[in-house]
């Protein structure tokens, strides 16, 4: 396809940058034709994360000033205008305005959706000239993903009266549907302000899902009206003792809202039937012996189960998911089926059975960790890869996959031995490692056209502070947007640690406590 060509020239210039980069000013062979002497817009040009599928240079620059206009032709792109107006209003003044392009705009950023399919439901194109910036895409979620293009174009800091964007052709479209990060909240319990945060981090790198963890044996975290004592008793600790915490309904639904406006998705899991101490030790009727259990703020696993022969389980789990799918706007409830030591073999296929009934009868899909897949799958259920090669079990069943394979995409593992936080038990996964897989070959029999998409998780086992999840997210979620976002072809780690590098300063200026991965050449 020749749209791939220009990216992969890209990755070609990289390369040849990686080879002259010890001389001091150099020239940046942008585009294998035309020779371009590096300017800071054009190395920026050179520099994005993901790496879209079409990068083509122009000449000259767009230079922005407080007489540039942010122009949205429709409302419906309000999101999109709005995430451009945050960047540029605090240094130049300037506002997003919704009405008519002129014909032929002057000075103007223009936001507008087209008709055709060609970008995908997520894609857009972005035109740059010394004129005008057009940015033009299907959908609000792909205006989006195209302005957080043109903010990597800008400066990492915005000083003085004007900032340049270079003149390029771009056109862009994920490779996957579902590019995701997985927050655990249970372990260790984070406020709606910390997620908030890491759905601002996430999307500004074109990652649309974040799934989160709401309970484990630790911790029941999400407000069950019909269920009371699972938070005022469930969610009273987390590991280590601490307080813990939950979400109210009202706390859920703005961080749906929250997230709805960055186009990210939040898919919630009630990790079932192993991983509910929480849950039995706040009702009695829920074991199979009809006795609460103590609360546990350890870090074992595999030690609790729903009791799968009692109706009353299965009246909490349409109740629970009830509850959940009524604030979820999303297509997907994860069921979570991981780890289910404590439940017999035969328990465990009946149960995941009727959980994915209860589901279905709420309007949704089910999502299971890929223990699941050795169960019979509902039409519809994605499984979601973590450690071995059940999800191949998934494919024969005509199931999608998420993948997650832990020694490259759980991000709760430490990048090396001397790493304060983390735990190791796939292994260490630094910078490198964890940009270094290619979905479609990781494992035999699921191929490009079964993947759904790619998810890093964050376990939080050792994790207590924003900080702490900032640290082990980046820069190797990074890594991650990239391997679901970009063309597959040309990726190479060399090539992408020189882009990396020069994220340094855009992380500095959002203020994001990152690894400072020694492979990596920072710049400052
Ligand atoms: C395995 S992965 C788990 C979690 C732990 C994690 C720690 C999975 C589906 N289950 O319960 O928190 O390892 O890395």
């Amino acid at each position: 396809m020749p749209k791939y060509r220009t990216a992969r020239r890209l990755w070609f210039a990289g390369l040849l940058l990686l080879a002259v980069s010890s001389v001091e000013s150099i020239t940046v062979p942008v585009n294998a034709q035309e020779q371009q002497t590096e300017t800071p817009a054009a190395r920026a040009l050179a520099r994005l994360i993901p790496m879209p599928a079409s990068v083509s240079a122009g000449e000259g620059v767009f230079t922005i000033s407080g007489e540039t206009r942010i122009v949205l032709d429709q409302m419906e792109i309000t999101p999109a205008g709005q995430a451009l107006a945050d960047v540029l209003n605090p240094a130049f003044g300037i506002q997003a305005e919704t009405t008519m392009a002129p014909p032929d705009p002057q000075n103007m950023i223009v936001l507008s959706i087209i008709g055709g399919e060609t970008l995908g439901s997520e894609g857009y194109r972005l035109n740059i000239t010394p004129e005008r910036v057009t940015l033009e895409a299907h959908t609000a979620a792909g205006a989006f993903y195209g302005v957080q293009t043109l903010k990597q174009l800008l400066p990492a800091k915005l000083e003085g009266a004007s900032a340049e964007l270079p003149a390029a052709e771009i056109t862009d479209r994920p490779r996957f549907a579902y590019r995701g990060v997985m927050l655990d909240v249970a372990r260790h319990f984070f406020g709606t302000a910390d997620v908030k945060r890491v759905i601002d981090l996430m999307a500004a790198y074109k990652l649309n899902r974040l799934h989160l963890h709401l309970t484990d044996d630790q911790g029941w975290r999400i407000e069950i009206e019909s269920w009371p004592a699972l938070t005022t008793i469930g969610s009273q600790t987390e590991v280590g003792g601490g307080e813990g915490g939950y979400y109210t309904q009202a706390d859920y639904r703005e961080i749906v809202a929250y997230a709805a406006a960055r186009y990210v998705e939040i898919v919630p899991e009630i990790d079932m039937p192993g991983h509910t101490n929480a849950a039995l030790a706040s009702y009695g009727e829920l074991n199979c012996d009809g006795q609460a259990r103590q609360l546990y703020t350890g870090t074992e696993v595999g030690f609790s189960s729903l009791c799968a022969g009692e109706e009353v389980t299965y009246d909490f789990v349409d109740d629970v998911v009830r509850e959940l799918a009524a604030m979820t706007p999303g297509a997907y409830l994860h069921i979570g089926g991981d780890e289910s030591k404590s439940t017999t073999d035969e328990d465990y296929r009946l149960f995941m059975g009727q959980v994915q009934r209860i589901v279905a009868a709420h309007g949704k899909q089910a999502i299971g960790w890929e223990e699941m897949a050795q169960t019979p799958l509902a039409a519809g259920t994605v499984v979601q890869h973590w450690f071995s090669d059940f999800a191949r079990g998934a494919v024969e069943q005509g199931a999608k996959v998420i993948l997650s394979p832990a020694s490259k995409a759980y991000l709760d593992m430490k990048y090396d031995e001397a790493t304060p936080l983390g735990l190791s038990w796939a292994g260490t996964s630094d910078t490198r490692d964890s940009y270094s897989w290619e979905p479609a070959t990781l494992i035999a029999g699921v191929g490009e056209s079964d993947i759904y998409g790619v998810e890093a998780p964050l376990w939080s086992e050792t994790l207590e502070t924003i900080e702490d999840i900032e640290y082990m997210l980046f820069p190797r979620l990074m890594g991650i947007a990239e391997i679901g976002w970009s063309p597959a072809e040309g990726r190479a780690w060399d090539e992408y640690k020189v882009r990396l590098a020069a994220h340094g300063p855009r992380l500095t200026a959002m203020d994001v406590n990152f690894y400072r991965d020694a492979a990596v050449a920072w710049e400052e």
